[in-house]
């Protein structure tokens, strides 16, 4: 298949093109380096240095004999966005290219603004794009388990029937984001099924929960196609911060009670998914959505994992809680469905101590280069 990432500098977007590469399919990676630019901006830059898109696709090429294309653009400019899909004709788009992180998005109001306007404006240009030029193809489009939040009742898989007063109907499960990131992506949603509704486009909507990991089967052990291990509060995921912090001896920055209860995956587990998602389509007008997660965890669970693998390996780590910088339940029910994804053939990679202790160890050959200062400031969600 011809193949476009949107957003294929990112921390998923690069495994993704190069193991939709090494799968055979024609693959066109485009990025504005926003994230980049955004790292630079605050300070949180990540744990490794990585070269630039076409650095690394240079570097494919040498590893794997595969030839991916890449362009430098911004997707919330029409003129842009409308070139890429009239040359490249796609026969499948995963859309990436969103501001990821939401304790950026709560900093300020310039980037909260940021957020709101690139997230909302490229998923709608991808949708006018698709419209005008490629209306067969099958949009792939990255969410977030987050979109949910954490209701007192089973989370389903995107639809709940509903009887009221007698009559029944199906809708999308409610959601109530906790930041305006997550926000964002429920306002895609919305956007997206509203286009399938109105003009049949084909889209799966991935609600993702916290990613770990740097390597994948096509990095293996070469740095040079690792890709952001950021372990900053603003763009670190907490399993890779926890695994930094244990590195650099730094107290486990738990936040609040520590009941905090995600879904979570490791990254060749997400690039599994959304590789599934790719190769079996759904119908025109149908809006599929997948929870793409394999284990929930608390933090207080992930903090004991990452103290246990520290001592196994010889490193003393402590858990520090620190007043929650955040606005968000601390103690709550948590049972989302997850059958979608394992239905399609992911085979699951759960986190072993042999994976928490392998991760650790890549961690610990770059302990020199973590900056301390980096990991914790406290963006807060109250004015
Ligand atoms: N947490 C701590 N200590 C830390 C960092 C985080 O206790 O040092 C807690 C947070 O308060 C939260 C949980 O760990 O309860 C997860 O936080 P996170 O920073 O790993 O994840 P989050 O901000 O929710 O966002 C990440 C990705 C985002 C993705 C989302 C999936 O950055 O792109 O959409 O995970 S989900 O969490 O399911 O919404």
């Amino acid at each position: 298949m011809k193949v476009l990432i949107l957003g294929g500098d990112g921390y998923i977007g690069w495994p993704t093109t190069m193991k939709l590469s090494a799968a055979g399919h024609e693959v066109l990676a485009v990025d504005n380096y926003m994230r980049r630019r955004l790292m630079r901006e605050v300070d949180c830059e990540a744990l490794l240095e990585v070269p630039n898109l076409d650095a690394r696709a240079r570097l494919w090429k040498e590893r794997s004999g595969n030839d991916v294309a890449v362009r430098i653009g911004d997707l919330n400019d029409w003129s842009f966005i409308s070139s890429v899909f009239e040359d490249f004709r796609p026969d499948a788009i995963i859309h990436y290219a969103e501001q990821p992180s939401a304790p950026y998005s709560m900093m300020d109001r310039t980037a909260a603004r940021l957020t709101l306007d690139n997230n909302l404006g490229v998923t709608f240009n991808v949708i006018q794009a698709m419209a005008e030029y490629t209306p067969d193809a099958h949009l792939v489009k990255l969410g977030t388990m987050g979109e949910y939040g954490t209701p007192n009742i089973d989370i389903e898989e995107g639809w709940i029937d509903i009887e009221h007063k007698g009559r029944s109907g199906r809708f999308l499960f409610p959601r109530a984001a906790g930041s305006l990131y997550h926000t964002t992506k429920v306002l895609d949603t919305d956007l997206l099924w509203f286009y399938v509704r109105v003009w049949g486009l084909r889209v799966t909507d991935l609600m993702q929960g916290p990613v770990y990991g740097l390597s994948t089967d096509e990095t293996g052990e070469d740095d040079q196609l690792f890709p952001f291990l950021n372990y900053d509060e603003i763009f670190g995921t907490v399993l890779n911060r926890f695994m930094v912090q244990a590195a650099a001896g730094y107290p486990l920055t738990v936040y609040g009670k520590g009941g905090q209860t995600r879904g979570y995956l490791h990254i060749k587990d997400a690039l599994q998914c959304v590789q599934l998602a790719v190769e079996n389509p759904v119908e025109k007008g149908e809006l599929r959505v997948l929870n793409q997660f394999v284990e929930t965890f608390s933090v207080n669970d992930l903090a004991e994992r990452v103290r246990a693998s520290g001592e196994r390996l010889g490193l003393d780590v402590t858990v520090k809680s620190l007043p929650n910088p955040r606005k968000e339940m601390e103690d709550h029910y948590y049972n989302p469905v997850h059958t979608g994804l394992l239905d399609l053939g992911l085979q699951p990679n759960k986190l072993t101590d042999a994976t928490m202790d392998e991760m650790m160890q890549l961690v610990l050959c770059y302990r020199e280069q973590i900056v301390q200062e980096r990991i914790f400031r406290g963006v807060a969600w109250k004015k």
